[in-house]
């Protein structure tokens, strides 16, 4: 079938027997994660209208301001996944502990746990700015059927069975890959249908954008540093542009479209920089790869990091194939390990 008009919902069909474990159990899963998606974005829609912005007057496990639609957007999609009897667990950036579901029930045979950020960049709210939703999903390891553990949701990032975004930019488009490629679906708003846009969608093996919150410059390792420099030296195809949102999903999918670098490196020796490995970096990490591009800390592949905890960080250098080993090059000639 030509990918014109094709719905998301047709393609999960379409997909479903592709996929090398298929019961039907990923497809539901991803359909209620299109569900989620629709809320949260007629939510975000609507954030400048209604006074619904603002701090929610709690903080998250990592001492940050809570904003209401990151309460909202939390409660959306555990809500959606719990109601439907979808998965066995839940992770969230905006919970300190993961959600077991249905432990006490011994038919419950689901065997996917879900971690998600719910609504990444949420900063952004306040100014009418895109922000992402963030999903990874996994096979349990414990048995099915009994309640799920720590070890389930502490796996390294190359056992994901899928991951995906939705960004909620000048139009709503959620994009993800079950590992066989990534595929873009843009919203239309007006009947809440998602559309192929944007199939097999891949980073160009360069680019000559790079994006890094350069306020942090000086607390940078010097690699990160002697980088940035090359990077704006006048030279063959450089100067690069710089180009920072603030609001990984987007940075992300602009990248991928144009050909580009994402990093949030460490801003101190005590510090991993930013993002969370299980919640932001290895299912961006995923993305890229099933992109043609490429995601690591500077030394080691972000998906064979083995997690140690729920909430950890890790630096993160994200994009272009090429650009991102450049960058690695940078890092290990002036910190080798
Ligand atoms: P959040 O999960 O608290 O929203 O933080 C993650 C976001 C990313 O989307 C973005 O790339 C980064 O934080 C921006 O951080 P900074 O303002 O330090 O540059
Ligand atoms: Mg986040």
């Amino acid at each position: 079938m030509s990918h014109k008009h094709q719905t998301l919902g047709e393609f999960i069909i379409e997909n479903q027997a592709a996929f090398k474990y298929s019961s039907g159990e990923l497809s539901r899963l991803i359909n209620s994660i299109r569900l989620a998606a629709k809320v949260v974005n007629h939510e975000v829609n609507k954030a400048g209208l209604v006074d619904i912005i603002g701090a929610a007057g709690e903080t998250n496990i990592q001492g940050e301001d809570q904003q209401k639609l990151d309460v909202l957007a939390n409660d959306k999609f555990i809500q959606t996944l719990t109601n439907r009897n979808i998965v066995c667990g839940i992770a969230s950036e905006e919970e300190d502990d993961f959600i077991s579901i249905n432990s006490q029930d011994e038919n419950n045979q689901n065997k996917y746990v879900v971690l998600i950020d719910p609504l990444d960049g949420s900063s952004n709210i306040d100014v009418n700015v895109s922000v992402g939703t963030i999903f990874s999903v996994y096979r349990r390891v414990t048995p099915v059927g009994t309640p799920v553990t720590i070890e389930d949701f502490l796996q390294k990032g190359n056992q994901q069975v899928a991951a995906g975004y939705v960004v909620y930019g000048t139009s709503t488009m959620l994009v993800y890959t079950t590992g066989a490629g990534v595929n873009g679906f843009t919203l239309n708003p007006a009947i809440g249908t998602f559309y192929l846009s944007h199939p097999n969608m891949e980073f160009p093996l360069d680019g000559n954008i790079y994006s890094v919150n350069e306020g942090n410059y000086i607390h940078f390792p010097q690699g990160i540093k002697d980088y940035i420099k090359y990077c704006q030296k006048e030279e063959g195809d450089r100067p690069y542009t710089s180009r920072y949102i603030g609001s990984l999903v987007s940075d992300f999918h602009r990248n991928m479209i144009k050909g580009g670098i994402y990093m949030y490196p460490k801003c101190s020796p005590k510090t991993n920089g930013k993002l969370r490995l299980l919640y932001e970096c290895n299912p961006m990490a995923f993305l890229a790869e099933q992109a043609n591009g490429k995601a690591s800390d500077g030394y080691t592949r972000i998906m064979d990091i083995q997690p140690t905890e729920l909430h950890e960080r890790v630096p993160f250098l994200c994009g272009s194939r090429n650009m991102v080993e450049k960058a690695e090059e940078f890092i290990q000639l002036a910190d080798p390990k």
